[in-house]
């Protein structure tokens, strides 16, 4: 029953921050559409926006992503027609104290930061769960390519306390990209931007969950009320 309860504390904060980060949406926005539960209460909260007047577009970052727009009614465009974005509003697995991320938990990554990097500006919802002091709790998801796969898990196994292939129903998980995904325990961790570089050095390592320094607005949630933060210096955790 408690764990019940904590479950609906959070799908309420999800909602919450997704219904504030679409009142910052303003009209004729190309917004980049990220992944995951938090995003889904995002989209719907932007689909009623736009059944009152709103016109918007958005990129998608995942198959999930495209069918959340679908189902919002919310239009979408060609990356490659947008060129620039206004906006991207997604979700997050871990921010730190420093506002940096671990993102990845979906298996969306690699299309949500091209699309973060193309964004005038990052706005990242977060409930309280995701609030860590240093990243690392969460299993950091590395994305690499299938050719040769199992030298750079080797590769990885090696700088990782533990590093597995993310499986789904006993076949690995295939990204839209094409490419697998490693989750590697790296316990807490100290800097998060040198270990991203030193991951991105390995051959075959596509890029990681680990967003550094992308965070321009962050939506989370403080008693029990949605708050919007522009700079880790806003930031105090646990209450
Ligand atoms: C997505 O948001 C992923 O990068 C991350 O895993 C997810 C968080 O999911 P949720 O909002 O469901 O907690 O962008």
């Amino acid at each position: 029953m408690k764990k019940k309860r904590a479950n609906d504390q959070q799908e309420a904060e999800k909602a919450l921050v997704g219904a504030m980060a679409a009142e910052m949406v303003e009209t004729d926005m190309a917004i980049g559409l990220g992944t995951g539960s938090t995003v889904r209460h995002f989209a719907q909260a932007l689909g009623q926006r736009i059944r009152m007047g709103l016109r918007v577009r958005v990129i998608c970052t995942s198959r999930q992503s495209e069918m959340l727009a679908k189902q919002n009614d919310i239009p979408t465009t060609d990356f490659d027609r947008a060129r620039s974005l206004d906006l991207c509003v997604d979700g997050a697995d871990e921010v730190s104290l420093n506002f940096d991320m671990i993102k990845g938990g979906g298996g969306a990554l690699l299309y949500e930061k091209i699309v973060a990097a193309a964004s005038n500006r990052r706005i990242y919802m977060a409930d309280a769960t995701k609030l860590v002091g240093k990243l690392g709790e969460f299993p950091l998801p590395v994305e690499i390519c299938r050719f040769g796969h199992q030298n750079v898990l080797s590769h990885l196994a090696k700088l990782a306390q533990q590093c597995a292939l993310r499986q789904r129903d006993g076949d690995p998980v295939i990204t839209d990209a094409g490419n697998y995904i490693a989750d590697c325990q790296f316990g807490e961790i100290d800097r998060p931007a040198e270990l991203h570089r030193q991951l991105c050095d390995i051959p075959g390592v596509v890029e990681t969950g680990l967003f550094c320094g992308m965070i321009d607005t962050l939506i989370t949630i403080r008693n029990g009320k949605p708050v919007v933060l522009t700079s880790p210096g806003e930031v105090f955790w646990g209450s």
